[in-house]
């Protein structure tokens, strides 16, 4: 009988904006670790997800999606960056695209992968969109050949359809024998970034279009008690309209975002939560490579 090696590897999570990356990621885990919204790059930094099996550590690796630079804020370029470099970090790719649709920004992801060797799988995301799978076929045909993939395969990551078999498949792409990370690791990211992201989340969700892109999220403080977590947040905003609007009639916007980010902070952390929200205003900090560096959005190039 032949011993089973215990095998770990790199999986980068790659797509255009919006196509359920975040989600999916979330789903291989089965915790939330990664924000979600229907609004397009919600993810702004690289995230890891860790799933640790009795046989393979598997390390995934989501990203902001990719997109289209031509009239990027420096924030937007590091974006694209930190997509760019997870594909050659990685033992195998995932290219996500949404089910039945097909767009400039998914070619030029696949211009990308042409000039890798790292294989590539194809998943088609957003099934559950398509239920009827015969309507499906013209389009697998059409860009299933637009590159070398390895596998097509069809999920639906908001109901977790074909994910455990995703997962099976890509086992055979972990190539280091041993561990990476220990076995109760679920993210790379500490306590503090979480928290940040979670209250990032609460803004996407709770603001229109345009002005959560111009919001940072920065947790100054966490002290753990035995029973109680106390966090100290500050969101920072480019202009005093965006205070204001954040805050809403009578406070209630601002006190809305903060029960629900506390909320999914108690579930994350096991524990009751006490949840402090500043917000203070810097212009420009969205194109400040100090302010971004101090919210966390590091230069993966260096
Ligand atoms: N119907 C459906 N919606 C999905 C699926 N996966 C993600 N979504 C939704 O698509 C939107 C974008 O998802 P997100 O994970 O944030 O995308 P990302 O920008 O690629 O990370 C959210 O509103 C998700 O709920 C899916 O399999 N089916
Ligand atoms: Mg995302």
């Amino acid at each position: 009988m032949s011993e089973v090696v215990f095998k770990s590897g790199f999986i980068a999570i790659i797509g255009r904006p919006n196509v359920g990356k975040s989600t999916l990621l979330n789903q291989l885990i089965g915790k939330k670790i990664s924000i979600t919204s229907n609004k397009p790059q919600t993810t702004r930094n690289r995230i890891l997800g860790i799933k640790t099996t009795e046989t393979h550590q598997f390390i995934y690796a989501d990203t902001p999606g990719i997109h289209h630079e031509h009239k990027g804020s420096i924030l937007n370029q590091r974006m694209n960056r930190t997509s760019y470099a997870a594909i050659e970090d990685a033992d195998v790719n995932l290219f996500i695209v949404e089910a039945g649709k097909w767009s400039d920004e998914d070619e030029s992801i696949v211009e990308r992968f042409k000039s890798t060797s790292i294989p590539v799988l194809l998943v088609v995301n957003k099934v559950d969109l398509m239920p009827n799978k015969e309507e499906l076929l013209p389009f697998l045909q059409r860009i299933g050949s637009k590159a070398n993939f390895e596998k097509v395969l069809l999920v639906s990551s908001l109901k977790g359809d074909g994910v455990a078999s995703l997962e099976e498949e890509l086992q055979a792409y972990l190539s280091f024998e041993g561990q990476y990370y220990p076995a109760e690791y679920d993210t790379d990211k500490s306590d503090t970034f979480i928290s940040a992201e979670i209250v990032r989340e609460k803004l996407f969700r709770m603001l229109a279009q345009e002005i959560p892109y111009q919001v940072g999220v920065v947790v100054d403080k966490i002290d753990v008690d035995k029973r109680l977590v106390k966090i100290y947040c500050t969101i920072w905003v480019a202009r005093e309209g965006q205070k204001r609007i954040i805050i809403g009639k009578k406070g209630e916007k601002l006190k809305k975002i903060s029960t629900l980010a506390r909320k999914d902070m108690e579930a994350y952390f096991h524990k009751k939560v006490f949840l402090n929200v500043w917000i203070k205003i810097k212009e420009g900090w969205i194109d400040s490579e100090n302010l971004l560096n101090q919210l966390g959005y590091h230069d993966e190039n260096g």
